[in-house]
């Protein structure tokens, strides 16, 4: 029987630039355990914490038979550059690219890789990976896949159903460097974190948004199976989840359940996780910090209600000043995300921002020019966007021709974090 070695590939390099944010790749975790139930070998390639040429000789060592890599926005070009080495020193593999910017442009990337696989790939990764590795004539089998066969190869791509979800084992986080990750965030909070998700799909359209793999049609996990989660996370040594559903707090029935069963547990960890200011009550924001919940991080991105409906958030600046509240009055932190220099602002409602942030006594204020995702209605609107542009992370940097001056933009988003942390006394 030939071999079944799959390696899966994360192929974002650690710049070392401080982060209070970097966690295992969970697709890919999922992918992996998947994979392992399917019978193969896997090797987890995360990049993370190599240099190119120690990726690249693990690789070697590993010879596998199926190359897979995770591609989203950020992460493009050295996907690109790391697929063509790996070619070389692996020339026997075939290989498959996912993750968000795949399935949103899978002809660009049907150019480097043999296949694409688009959208939620716990749907047809796994099974194709079995039945090529599986079969006594991989070439023969290969040229004779069936349309359909693979949702989100040759055809359309398809969403877990929750059943679907919930009979997936939890992800594998046995190939990844925890020490490293704990190490990191640590150094940052006082807290070891990892990521977990509950939740998929969001059912909001904001303009500056894209959700090419889970769109929007919104599942929840099963809580024994999220809890089975947490229980090994637990074991790897971490105290604090951040969870990375984008809108956790959107269904109180859900929220309250994982909670009451947070508290009931006794586990005694901490979390974290993205919220709207538009989905929370006095009850819900007690009984969260009741099960340890210390911080949350809003989307409010603009201090002038035209500027939010251009954005299409729903929300308005009587709900954030409410949210906030409510969050803080029953001692959960607050952060806030804001974009300034959207399409169709003024100067004035940029200082509308910038005023706003710092009168919602929040805990922590971030600023970003506006950031024009593949797949976003604002990526639309914008002009000449180049594929280049997107290794900048981290930058206060318009990546397409604004009408705002930028240096002036990056003034005034530090004169206002000075303030802030002048106001918060640090
Ligand atoms: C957690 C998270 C992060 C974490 C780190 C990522 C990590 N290592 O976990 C942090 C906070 C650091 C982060 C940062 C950023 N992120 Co982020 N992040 C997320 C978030 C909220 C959850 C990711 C997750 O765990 N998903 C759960 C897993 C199960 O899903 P998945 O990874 O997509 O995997 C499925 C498929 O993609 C596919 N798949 C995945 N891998 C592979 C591999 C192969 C071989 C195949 C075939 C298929 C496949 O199958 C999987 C299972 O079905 C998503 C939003 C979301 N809802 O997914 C955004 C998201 C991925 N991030 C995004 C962005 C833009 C960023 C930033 C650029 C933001 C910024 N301006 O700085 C940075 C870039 C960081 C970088 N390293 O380059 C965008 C990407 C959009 C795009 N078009 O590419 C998303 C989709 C959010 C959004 N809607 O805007 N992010």
């Amino acid at each position: 029987m030939s071999a079944k070695r799959v390696m899966l590939v994360y192929p974002y390099f650690y710049t070392g630039i401080k982060k209070d944010q970097l966690f295992p790749p969970l697709g890919i975790a999922l992918l992996s355990a998947m994979l392992k139930r399917n019978g193969a070998e896997v090797m987890v390639l995360d990049c993370t914490f190599l240099t190119f040429d120690e990726a690249l000789s693990r690789a070697e060592s590993f010879k596998p038979e199926i190359t897979g890599v995770y591609v989203m926005t950020t992460l493009a070009n050295n996907a690109l550059r790391i697929v063509e080495k790996l070619k070389d020193v692996n020339p026997e593999s075939i290989y498959a690219a996912g993750g968000p910017l795949p399935t949103l442009y899978p002809e660009r990337f049907n150019r480097y890789f043999d296949y694409v696989f688009r959208g939620e790939a716990a749907k047809s990764f796994p099974d194709f990976c079995r039945d090529y590795l599986n079969s006594f004539d991989r070439e023969g089998f290969v040229e004779k896949i069936e349309a359909g066969l693979y949702p989100g190869m040759d055809s359309p791509a398809e969403h877990l159903t929750k059943e679907e979800i919930d009979a997936c084992p939890i992800p594998d986080r046995s190939g990844f460097d925890h020490r490293k990750y704990q190490e990191l965030s640590s150094e940052f909070s006082g807290k070891k974190t990892t990521s977990i998700m509950m939740t998929y799909g969001c059912p909001f359209s904001c303009d500056f948004c894209s959700k090419p793999v889970f769109g929007s049609q919104v599942r929840y996990r099963s809580l024994d199976r999220v809890f089975e989660e947490i229980m090994d996370i637990l074991s790897y040594g971490y105290d604090s989840l951040w969870i990375a559903d984008d809108l956790f707090t959107y269904d109180e029935k859900f929220l309250n359940e994982f909670c009451s069963r947070l508290i009931s547990e006794e586990l005694q960890i901490t979390w974290s996780c993205l919220s709207r200011v538009d989905t929370i009550t006095e009850e819900t924001a007690k009984i969260m910090k009741r099960a340890g919940c210390c911080k949350v991080y809003l989307g409010i991105e603009a201090g002038n209600d035209e500027v939010l409906k251009l954005m299409n958030k729903k929300i308005d600046l009587k709900k954030v000043v409410k949210g906030v509240e409510t969050f803080k009055s029953n001692g959960i932190k607050c952060a806030g995300f804001f974009i300034v220099g959207y399409p169709g602002e003024t100067v004035e409602t940029i200082e509308e921002t910038f005023t706003f942030a710092l009168s919602l006594g929040l805990d922590e204020i971030s600023f970003n020019v506006p950031y024009p995702l593949p797949g976003s209605k604002l990526f639309e609107k914008v002009s000449a966007v180049s594929e280049d542009d997107w290794n900048f992370e981290n930058e206060t940097r318009f990546l397409y021709k604004s009408e705002f001056d930028e240096e002036w933009i990056k003034k005034r988003i530090e004169e206002t974090k000075e303030e802030f942390l002048r106001a918060r006394g640090e």
